[in-house]
């Protein structure tokens, strides 16, 4: 059985855009997990350890005032076009668009306003919440109004994640949620003692302003060989990592896959991630510096997280021959992609 409760959370200041914040709480028996109205972001993620206590695992903020400063997308659905788009710029049908540069040259998470920042329309189902946005046609550059629609399904220990949109105008897309996760619970200090596995044979290395070269490499012999679990500090040490932020490249199929697991040994704290998703976005929170205040007054330094971010490939409308991004009007985006916590 799944409880849904809806609470107010806050107001966005006129200057922000204005409007009333909601917050949706979904409890089973296993997880309490609560979202905003605002970026449909997680904002706080219960799950049992194996002693039975229960520790929120997502990075994030109390207060609304938090998410409305600049963060590095805590827990946020992030679009049009999840990762970046090198020199912010693309063509479809042979018509070049403009996007808001916003990460140097780049545009990187759907521009200066992307999905992250603006107010969703709720709709509150039987075991979760259903988000609803029009996107305007030309929003940060994009073409065509988008219909979306985000819904949180919570059974037991499965969180679902569904994203669909409808375009009239092709658009590319790609959909995703930034949840920072530390299974030890938000606010230690590090993710080194977590175990990750990934099921991928290729990942995509890129360029120093972070844009894939193009090229699919091979992980065998690299260490970002991720298909048996490492224990992540010890093996960014062996590697000499400075961390993750790079693509891994799934088995082409539009199924449920298992894809990755992450394990906190101490806690028994456990999570994999399936999804119907090409990619996922493995990062180590590399750039968290401890400057930002978070849940209970804690800092978050680098490494102190990481995400998985399911998608599809970076940059994959300047890459011809990565899985394709554009929607086209009559064509519907559907992809899902679950977290199933267990503690064993
Ligand atoms: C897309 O829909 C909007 C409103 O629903 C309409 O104003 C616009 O003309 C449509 N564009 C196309 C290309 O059909
Ligand atoms: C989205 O795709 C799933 C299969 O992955 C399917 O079960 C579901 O019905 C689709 N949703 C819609 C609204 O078409
Ligand atoms: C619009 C759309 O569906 N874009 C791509 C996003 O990622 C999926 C992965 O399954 C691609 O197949 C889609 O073409």
């Amino acid at each position: 059985m799944t409880e849904v409760r809806r609470e107010a959370f806050g107001q966005v200041p006129r200057e922000a855009g204005g409007g009333a914040v909601e917050k949706f709480v979904l409890k089973s028996d296993s997880v309490e997990v609560q979202i905003l109205s605002l970026g449909c972001i997680i904002a706080a993620l219960e799950v049992k350890g194996r002693d039975g206590a229960f520790s929120d695992v997502v990075l994030g903020f109390d207060t609304l005032e938090g998410y409305t400063r600049k963060h590095p997308f805590f827990g946020a659905v992030v679009g049009r076009v999840a990762n970046r788009i090198a020199k912010a710029r693309f063509a479809v049908d042979g018509k070049e668009y403009h996007l808001f540069p916003n990460d140097g040259p780049n545009s990187l998470h759907g521009g200066a306003r992307g999905f992250d920042k603006v107010l969703w329309s709720p709709q509150v189902l039987p075991n979760g919440v259903c988000f609803f946005r029009l996107s305007p046609d030309g929003e940060e550059g994009y073409p065509g109004d988008l219909k979306v629609w985000v819904t949180y399904t919570l059974s037991g220990g499965e969180l679902a994640i569904n994203y669909r949109a409808q375009t009239n105008k092709t658009t590319p897309i790609n959909l995703t949620n930034h949840a920072y996760f530390n299974l030890a619970g938000q606010g230690s200090r590090d993710i080194y003692d977590h175990e990750i596995s990934i099921e991928a044979d290729c990942y995509l290395p890129v360029d120093d302003t972070r844009i894939p070269t193009g090229e699919v490499a091979a992980v065998q012999g690299t260490g970002f060989d991720l298909r048996q679990p490492v224990e992540l500090g010890k093996h960014l040490q062996k590697f000499r990592l400075d961390g993750f932020d790079h693509n891994f490249c799934l088995q082409q199929a539009q199924a449920r896959r298992l894809v990755a697991r992450a394990r906190h040994l101490p806690s028994g704290r456990a999570m994999e991630v399936h999804t119907t998703q090409p990619g996922v976005q493995f990062y180590t929170a590399n750039n968290l510096d401890g400057s930002l205040k978070g849940k209970g007054a804690v800092t978050y330094p680098k490494h102190s997280a990481f995400c998985l971010e399911t998608q599809n490939w970076p940059d994959a409308v300047n890459k011809p021959h990565f899985p394709s991004a554009l929607l086209r009007p009559g064509e519907e985006y559907n992809h899902t992609t679950w977290l199933m916590f267990s503690a064993m």
